[in-house]
């Protein structure tokens, strides 16, 4: 059988002594792979195998790169110095401050020189036009090599990420922040593109569906807003699994609450998610639209709130309908079947259709509380799409049962009740359709359980919705915020506060670095039982309650600095977020919290033929399994507290509020990124009109200041990014001074010789780690990887030399 390069710390182990000494130096005088690939050996026994050759040569390649950088160890400020700009890092900044800052983002700006480094963490600004700096040449150009020796990437950051992952077996999270606008899903796709590059899979047609989950998840999860043509209505988690020799096998997302309600209204000039249009349109161009009954002259209600103009797009451009052959293009690559793609298809226009449905009040003179529908037809097209019956259907919508002392009597609904089941179902289908269809994405990309899955390591990829202040606010928009709140604390957290708390612990001697502490105004939403969202869940138990009621609740309640409640407009509060000011108007947050499906739309809709249909409404759609807990990092702690206390409540909530299962979202969420060495994207909107070029001072200004750019850019001048236990220190990077077979105990004396003899300074031993710059890492990663990658070519040479 061929022999396959195993892990050369195993290789070494495994072998004697005496024998990979004599190897070494047999391989030191003829540092060639070119005779190795001549050798008799390999050409008798691999003269087929291409992939040994090929993983030889790019080693080869590797090594040449690497051998340069060997030849001159020195210090790696001496070694940038010549071929790097200063510029590309603001630690570099011998004057700091707020103008300075600007300055130099300004000028890197006009230059077209988008993404600034501070020590380890990316600066983003969007370019809003295209650069030709994303192909294939610059995946190849940011690949494994010293991050210094290319200007500033988001390529570098993913390289930086995968490289980490291969070489010490961990996880890695990409956190990639900004407000709505500013670039965090453009950069997520480029993470996702470099790093399917990076990971090599041989099979290509996991490449292939890897790439075309993003546009897939996005075409139902993206809409245009008043700010962001395609602007993130979810949140979205991304692993992207590898094997521990870094080739990619697999993906999974999370999804994270998806804003419904904006499938049955949208505010004016926004629009709904983009699969509606794409389907219309296609359906429309392939002349298919009486097949789902669906009128060509005029779109459905649910998509067309400024009349005409969608119709006019349509007819126009074919924008639309070429997406939607994108669209079943992505379906098909992934895996779906032609059955499954059609269900999908039908009820999306089955919702189309359900928005369509009228209600009229029956007018009698001893009811006035009950309705009919007026166009039956669109009733008829609707229950004809979702495979159920129409009567029973308009049942649904227009009555209700209630039990009382053990009697059912049913309830007529008023015109109003009713067209909010209507919605309410509709919201219901289209979420539960999307937690599916991310459901089964992830079962067709789940890694091939005969690659060793048990091993494998992953990167985790957080975009979510940014931060958004609209002329008008509402519960969706609190929830963003709130969830980009979070973020902003997670961020702090590892940047400032467990850095200084280790500074102490350590007995080193480093300057506090003064920073926003947002976490005051997260304990003001998240705690119990007087936090924001507590008081929300609290009053929307009362029947009574109103929207006006549950403003006054939080005025009684939340008396801090972060909450106002402005005069003479009843319905809104103000809260002072990390970003920035915002207003909120209260109306309907009661019902968008409660967020009632009636039990009897559920019992119809069980009833579909739909087989798919059947299946999301056949058991409670809860997010499986309790977050595996946790560090301390980034949760409100008495939050953490609580839940840890009553795990049952988490999953287990019989009726489900908005609020409960935001904050389990978002403690679900936390529990992943935690797990993962964290690496942080910043990304900025230079100006509010999408324009390229264009550089307001003052946004910018803003958002460095809120994001705490210049506190992030003098910690990391002073700080020490990295901090790694004794133990773990040395059994990384033993190689480096130590001979193969060697086993060196972890100790500091061990870590001293380690780091002198790679010749690196500025950094600290404390009590029980190694304390380290950004920069020391990047350069121990390259010894090592040029000292195994030596290992590697040597083994796949003696497997020849002995044969
Ligand atoms: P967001 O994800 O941060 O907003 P996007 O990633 O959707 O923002 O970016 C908004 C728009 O900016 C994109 O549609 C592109 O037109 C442009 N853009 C961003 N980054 C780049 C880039 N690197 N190159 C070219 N154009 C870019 V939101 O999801 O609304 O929070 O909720
Ligand atoms: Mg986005």
């Amino acid at each position: 059988p061929p022999p396959t390069l195993l892990h050369p710390e195993k290789w070494c182990r495994g072998f004697n002594h005496f024998i990979s000494q004599c190897l070494i130096k047999d391989f030191e005088k003829r540092p060639s792979v070119t005779h190795l690939l001549e050798h008799p050996f390999i050409k008798q026994v691999h003269g087929k195998d291409m992939s040994l050759q090929k993983q030889l040569a790019e080693l080869i390649q590797e090594q040449q790169q690497l051998g340069s950088i060997a030849k001159t160890r020195r210090p790696y400020h001496v070694d940038r110095a010549d071929k790097y700009s200063l510029d590309d890092d603001l630690v570099n900044l011998e004057v700091l401050n707020e103008d300075t800052i600007i300055q130099q983002l300004q000028k890197r700006y006009a230059d077209l020189q988008i993404y600034t480094y501070v020590g380890d963490i990316l600066i983003a600004l969007n370019p809003f036009q295209n650069l030709s700096i994303y192909s294939p040449q610059f995946s190849r150009l940011y690949h494994g090599v010293k991050r210094s020796s290319n200007p500033p990437h988001i390529f570098a950051s993913a390289d930086a990420a995968y490289q980490s992952m291969v070489t010490f077996s961990k996880d890695q999270c990409i956190i990639i922040s900004g407000e709505s606008g500013a670039g965090k899903t453009e950069s997520a796709h480029l993470i996702v593109q470099h790093l399917t590059f990076l990971g090599k899979a041989n099979n290509r047609a996991l490449r292939e569906k890897i790439l075309q989950v993003n546009p897939l998840v996005e075409a139902f999860g993206n809409a245009c807003t008043a700010i962001n043509d395609n602007s993130s209505r979810f949140g979205k988690y991304l692993e992207m699994m590898f094997t521990p020799t870094g080739a990619v096998m697999g993906a999974k997302i999370s999804e994270y609450l998806l804003e419904k309600s904006r499938v049955v209204k949208q505010a004016v000039g926004e629009k709904n998610f983009h699969i509606f249009y794409y389907i219309y349109a296609g359906l429309y161009h392939q002349k298919k639209l009486s097949e789902y009954r669906l009128p060509d002259k005029k779109p459905p209600r649910y998509i067309d709130n400024e009349t005409g103009r969608v119709m006019h797009d349509i007819v126009t451009k074919d924008s639309y309908g070429r997406q939607f052959e994108a669209i079943q293009h992505c379906f098909r690559i992934i895996g779906f079947t032609d059955e499954e793609v059609y269900s999908v298809y039908r009820i999306l226009t089955g919702i189309l259709n359900t928005g369509n449905i009228e209600f009229a009040a029956i007018s009698s003179q001893h009811q006035t509380d009950k309705s009919e529908v007026p166009n039956p037809e669109a009733l008829d097209n609707a229950a004809a799409l979702l495979s159920i019956g129409s009567e029973e259907l308009q049942e649904a919508l227009t009555s209700h049962c209630v039990v009382t002392r053990g009697e059912t009597i049913i309830r007529t609904n008023t015109v109003d009740k009713a067209a909010d089941v209507r919605d309410a179902m509709s919201k219901a289908l289209y979420s539960r359709l999307f937690s599916w269809i991310v459901n089964r994405i992830n079962t067709l990309l789940q890694p091939d359980k005969n690659i060793c899955a048990e091993n494998g390591m992953n990167v985790g990829i957080l975009d979510i919705f940014g931060f958004e202040n609209f002329t008008r606010n509402s519960f969706e928009q609190l929830c963003i915020n709130i969830a980009n709140e979070q973020i902003q604390f997670y961020f702090n957290q590892h940047i400032f506060a467990l850095e200084q708390m280790e500074y102490q612990s350590e007995g080193i001697d480093a300057t506090a670095v003064e920073y926003e502490d947002n976490r005051p105004l997260l304990d003001m939403f998240l705690q119990k039982p007087m936090g924001l969202l507590s008081l929300l869940d609290e009053e929307s138990r009362f029947p009574q309650a109103t929207d006006l009621t549950l403003v006054d609740k939080f005025e009684d309640n939340l008396r801090c600095k972060y909450f106002w409640r402005p005069k003479g407009v009843e319905l809104s509060f103000g809260i002072q977020h990390y970003a920035g000011k915002v207003l909120y108007d209260a109306s309907a947050f009661l019902e968008k919290n409660r967020d009632t499906l009636p039990a009897d739309v559920v019992v119809v809709l069980r009833t579909s033929e739909n087989k798919l249909l059947q299946q999301l409404f056949s058991s409670p759609l809860t997010k499986t399994g309790i977050p595996a807990f946790m560090d301390k990092v980034g949760w409100s702690a008495v939050d953490t507290m609580e839940v840890m206390r009553h795990p049952e409540e988490t999953t287990n909530m019989k009726r489900q509020t908005m609020a409960s299962y935001f904050r389990y979202s978002l403690m679900d969420l936390l529990s992943k990124m935690v797990v993962g060495q964290p690496h942080f994207i910043r990304c900025i909107k230079p100006n509010d009109d999408r324009e390229a070029l264009m550089f307001s001072h003052e946004r910018v200004l803003l958002q460095l200041r809120y994001t705490g750019i210049l506190e992030t850019v003098k910690i990391r001048q002073k700080g020490y990014s990295h901090r790694i236990l004794f133990e773990e220190f040395v059994k990384r990077y033993y190689y480096l001074a130590f001979k193969a077979h060697e086993t060196p105990l972890g100790s500091r004396e061990n870590c001293l010789a380690i780091l002198e003899k790679s010749k690196l300074d500025n950094w600290i031993l404390g009590k029980t780690k190694v304390f380290l710059k950004y920069y020391h890492i990047e350069q121990l990663n390259l010894f090592l990887r040029e000292v195994i990658g030596r290992v590697v070519v040597m083994q796949a040479y003696i497997k020849g030399w002995l044969g």
